[in-house]
């Protein structure tokens, strides 16, 4: 499969993150794409440095004030103190409700907060870089569909489905998968689907498209009552406006079996065929594994390759996107047996 990849990647690799309030090694780490690189090398598979830029992309799914924050957001932060460079910034206070959030804070921490949705997605000093080059990945497998080939991955680091309009979040900074799904529309698809497979609810993706008709959104993921994002990805979502019915939840309980899975991968399938799109984009989040330490569902590394296979069954030319998956050593096969039982198809 054509695959585009990310070379800045290895600049996003913070420390710690939180985890029941103590810091521990992220589970969102370099080593999880040198996996996947790796087995797409074993299994023939190529891989090709982005070729377009997805800055104007970004501007229309991101909000300018968020792209000009996080964009020089490591060197404000070292403008503080210098000795900040050894420190990873964290929020600690956020604009919840009765808060202003259009007024944008002189002090740094408090804009971080601003533009964040958690305390979960610790920055690099090559976080902006990493994020942007992952972004125009994402914006190069999309042209490459546009312009005729069956299917391409975007395999890429940090992810991007928790990143809204204008906040990161759940590990993710740009939306890769937004941003491909935004280069379709631009380039021919009249109607886009988006299927995301990671175990977490897409919030940013949703929130991103949840008043458009143009581009439908479905998701499989761990019920928001118990699993992260929590406050969004209820089945009652259905969109808003004109995006009305175009928004499906399809949240499962922690547990949840491979089998049961599979079947609302097909109740997915249905809706997205029933929608009549030119392209399909898939946040291939490999978190439903079974050997996931962070997730709930029980996924088996052959059963990726059944879910490739049933993708391929929509016949509509397809851009994967990575997302989550923090079984690090098991996410190059479990990625590749998606790519592969797809092109098996
Ligand atoms: N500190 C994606 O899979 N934090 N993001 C979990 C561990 C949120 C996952 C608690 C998990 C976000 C792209
Ligand atoms: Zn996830």
């Amino acid at each position: 499969m054509i695959t585009f990849h990310n070379p800045l990647h290895q600049g996003h690799a913070p420390a710690h993150e939180f985890f029941r309030g103590e810091r521990v090694p992220c589970f969102e780490k370099p080593a999880r794409v040198d996996y996947v690189e790796a087995a797409l090398r074993a299994r023939g598979h190529g891989l090709l440095p982005p070729d377009t830029d997805s800055g104007p992309t970004l501007s229309e799914v991101h909000a300018p004030r968020y792209l000009a924050f996080l964009q020089t957001a490591w060197q404000q932060w070292l403008e503080l103190d210098p000795a900040n460079s050894a420190i990873q910034p964290f929020p600690s206070v956020w604009p919840v409700r009765t808060l202003r959030s259009d007024l944008e804070p002189l002090n740094f921490v408090a804009r971080l907060g601003l533009y964040s949705m958690d305390n979960g997605t610790p920055m690099a000093p090559g976080t902006w870089a990493a994020a942007k080059a992952g972004a125009d990945a994402a914006a190069s497998a999309a042209s490459r569909v546009a312009q005729g080939a069956r299917a391409a991955f975007c395999c890429t680091r940090p992810p991007g489905h928790h990143a809204g309009p204008d906040f990161m979040g759940g590990y993710c900074f740009l939306n890769n998968a937004a941003v491909a799904a935004q280069v379709l529309r631009h380039q021919g698809a009249r109607r886009v689907a988006v299927l995301d497979v990671d175990y977490h609810h897409g919030n940013g993706t949703q929130s991103i498209f949840y008043d458009r008709a143009d581009v439908l959104f479905v998701s499989i993921h761990g019920d928001p009552r118990t699993e992260y994002p929590f406050y969004l990805g209820h089945a009652d979502e259905t969109g808003v406006g004109e995006g009305e019915g175009f928004n499906l939840n399809l949240p499962l309980p922690a547990g949840t079996s491979a089998a049961a899975w599979l079947d609302a991968l097909e109740f997915a399938c249905a809706r997205i065929d029933r929608h009549g799109a030119d392209a399909l984009v898939i946040s291939l989040g490999l978190d439903t594994f079974e050997g996931d330490p962070i997730s709930k569902f029980a996924l088996a590394s052959a059963d990726f390759r059944r879910v490739g296979e049933r993708l391929a069954g929509l016949r509509l030319p397809a851009v994967f996107v990575l997302e989550g998956g923090y079984a690090a050593a098991e996410l190059g096969t479990n990625a590749v047996n998606v790519l592969d039982g797809f092109e098996q198809v």
